[in-house]
């Protein structure tokens, strides 16, 4: 197997619970670690509970890793202090573990969010200026930096994975663009660790779908080539020939929803 030893944080969650199995075979050991209930540990596996703002059980946490999935922490709009708590100094304890254990690579899920106040009509690749639409999505921007900070500083390698909708079918029209299928996260997981060298990089993740609004060419050393598409989904969503509303902000912006969640500024 490539690793020894990798970790998956967030192991208890939507995309953590789909991943378990699916990562297996690229580790003798995979740590699988969550603040939820995670179960039995299954062969192959090793469960720690643990909450990611606890610096020093994140310490330990990462003894012996190699190479760390890191899906944890809060993945909507919240507010301000839990995501303060969850995101940025649970990423931060992670990367400072990071260094100490040696780790050489980090997939760091981020989200489409860093840039959902970009306009719909707007194609974005990862030298787009980041546009956060929410506390949550301003948390990834911060992850997304300090793992710039550390590639520079110590070397540890890291995909930014802005992972657009990864859900077993798209559940509105937004996410006919967005939509990510499993198998193609696996697929971006898989290339974001076996590539030999990917420095600092930002991947948008997003299947083969027929429109798009992300352009993955400048992160192309990675290999990540999706397979599915939403097409298959488009009966889900007829068109009706109605525009939309063009003071619809959901409508109009990339983070959909999200440009109207939580505090309300005036
Ligand atoms: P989820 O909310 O189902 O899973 C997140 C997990 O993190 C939960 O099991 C939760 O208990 C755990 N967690 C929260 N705070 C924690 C803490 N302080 N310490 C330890 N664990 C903590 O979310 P989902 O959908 O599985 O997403 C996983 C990751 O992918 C998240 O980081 C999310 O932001 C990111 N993402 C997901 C997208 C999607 O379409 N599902 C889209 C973009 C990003
Ligand atoms: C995200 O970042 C969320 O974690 C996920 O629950 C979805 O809302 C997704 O973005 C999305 O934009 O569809």
């Amino acid at each position: 197997k490539p690793f020894k030893r990798i970790l998956l944080t967030g192991a208890a969650g939507g995309l953590g619970k789909i991943l378990r199995d699916r990562i297996k075979p690229w580790a003798d050991v995979v740590v699988l670690s969550d603040i939820g209930d995670m179960g039995e540990a299954r062969e192959g596996e090793e469960i720690v509970r643990c909450d990611l703002s606890d610096k020093a059980a994140v310490i330990s946490l990462l003894e012996g890793v190699e190479a760390v999935l890191h899906f944890g922490g809060i993945s909507t709009e919240s507010n301000f202090e839990a995501i303060m708590a969850a995101n940025i100094q649970g990423t931060y304890n992670l990367y400072e573990a990071a260094h100490k254990a040696g780790t050489r690579r980090i997939v760091f899920a981020s989200s489409n969010h860093t840039i959902g106040f970009h306009k719909v009509t707007e194609v974005l690749d990862a030298d787009s200026p980041t546009r956060p639409d929410s506390m949550y999505g301003i948390s990834k921007v911060f992850g997304e930096q300090l793992a710039r900070y550390y590639f520079d500083r110590t070397g540890i390698e890291t995909v930014c994975l802005r992972i657009g909708s990864s859900f077993p079918e798209p559940k509105n029209p937004r996410m006919m663009r967005t939509w990510l299928s499993y198998d193609d996260l696996v697929e971006a997981l898989r290339c974001s660790l076996m590539a030999p060298r990917v420095g600092h990089a930002i991947l948008y993740g997003q299947s083969n779908n027929e429109a798009v609004w992300w352009d993955n060419s400048k992160a192309a050393f990675i290999g990540f080539k999706p397979k599915d598409s939403s097409e298959q989904f488009k009966h889900l969503f007829p068109d009706t020939g109605a525009y939309p509303e063009k003071d619809d902000a959901a409508t109009l912006y990339q983070g959909g929803g999200f440009v109207n969640d939580g505090p309300q500024y005036v």
